[in-house]
């Protein structure tokens, strides 16, 4: 089994302090958040295995204080980029439920249409543009969104959302280095759930501590705890006052992820002790028993938030099932590449060639004509 440093022994060597907020309603709204991404994730994993959703699909659990932290301490117009594991992200764009669950689900009333589904989200009006299923593939685009702002003059900021392994991709390095040089209005955020796929991150990166690697481009950078929506929106909003002002920004939360790396990964690579530990770094739990020690959450309001949750959930399936499936010849409507030579462009069920009449002389071995 491969070397690995828990999550609790990599929050201990966090640097950032911890800060109370007085505000209950605050606080209980994280919880609720917390908890309806939990309950959407889950009952996506269900769907998948139904065969109601097709493609990848890679959820948030054990994401969802990092998640909620971050969405909260943006604004309305920041731009946000993630990778493909982005369903809490929608959520915490405030974009309904049943337009993200429609999406998973491929059909025409999800916010990509249905042409996009689980790692392709796309909101427009949400400012969240993707959901990228290429590792590291969000980060160059949304270094170019922040140049633009920059260029516009504008005082919004990016916020560029991405997992622990794609720190090791050469398009991250180049992307920091443009940024600092540039100074571009931008937050990396690099959400250390421990692994790529099945890879530990010591495993994978010549220096684990990934916040360490802003160093290298003079850019300011911290570490906080991701199973604490508190911690992870102060940092966050450090972060982006930071990157407002002209100085980029690296953000790492450090949190598990609780399953495997999509829904059909049995995670094999973990011991059954392993497994077993991961329990303890439940956010949604640990935050619950604190705002119950605190008197903030009774036992009736930790059931009524998740029925509520479910509900919203349940709603969500139910606009997802009674949306159409996106017309066939739709598909082409929303590609972003412009034609190609000999790129038929074809829509499923026609032939790739026209065939040729049979004993036609012109006729390749490949049935093809010449
Ligand atoms: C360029 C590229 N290489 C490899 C893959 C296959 N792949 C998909 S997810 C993944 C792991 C990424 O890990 P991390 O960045 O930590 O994100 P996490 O899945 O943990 O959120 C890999 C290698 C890919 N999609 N794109
Ligand atoms: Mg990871």
């Amino acid at each position: 089994m491969a070397t690995r440093t828990s999550a609790a022994k990599r929050r201990t060597e966090t640097p950032t302090p911890r800060t109370e907020t007085r505000d209950t309603d605050a606080l209980l709204d994280f919880y609720r958040q917390m908890v309806l991404i939990r309950r959407f994730e889950e009952r996506a994993a269900r769907a998948y295995t139904q065969a109601e959703i097709g493609g990848y699909c890679h959820l948030n659990l054990g994401e969802e204080a990092t998640v909620t932290g971050l969405m909260s301490a943006m604004d309305p117009s920041d731009y946000l980029f993630t990778n493909y594991r982005e369903h809490g992200y929608a959520i915490g764009r405030n974009i309904a439920p049943g337009r993200i669950m429609a999406e998973l689900y491929g059909r025409r009333d999800g916010v990509s249409k249905g042409w996009g589904g689980s790692m392709h989200l796309f909101d427009l009006e949400a400012r969240l543009l993707g959901g990228y299923g290429i590792v590291g593939g969000q980060v160059p685009l949304a270094t170019g969104a922040a140049l633009a702002i920059d260029y516009r003059g504008g005082t919004e900021a990016v916020v560029c959302v991405m997992g622990d392994g794609t720190t090791n991709i050469g398009a991250f390095h180049e992307s920091l280095n443009i940024a600092a040089l540039w100074n571009l209005p931008i937050v990396y955020v690099v959400v250390n759930n421990g692994l790529g796929m099945g890879t530990t991150v010591e495993k994978a990166a010549g220096e684990p501590e990934l916040y360490k690697r802003a160093a290298s481009y003079r850019m300011p950078s911290a570490r906080v705890d991701g199973n604490d929506p508190v911690a992870v929106r102060e940092a966050a909003l450090a972060a982006l006052a930071s990157a407002r002002s002209g100085r980029p920004f690296l953000l790492e939360t450090v949190s598990e992820r609780l399953k495997g790396h999509s829904v059909v990964d049995p995670a094999k690579y973990r011991t059954r002790d392993e497994a077993e530990a991961l329990k303890a770094a439940d956010p949604i739990a640990a935050f619950a028993v604190r705002l119950a020690a605190d008197g903030l959450l009774t036992d009736e309001l930790i059931t009524e938030i998740d029925a509520d949750a479910m509900h919203v959930v349940a709603d969500a399936v139910a606009f997802a099932e009674a949306s159409p499936h996106p017309s066939v010849d739709t598909l082409f409507d929303y590609t972003y590449a412009t034609p190609v030579p000999n790129d038929s462009r074809r829509l499923p069920g026609e032939p790739l060639f026209t065939p040729a009449p049979l004993g036609s002389a012109s006729r390749t071995s490949n049935g093809a004509s010449a």
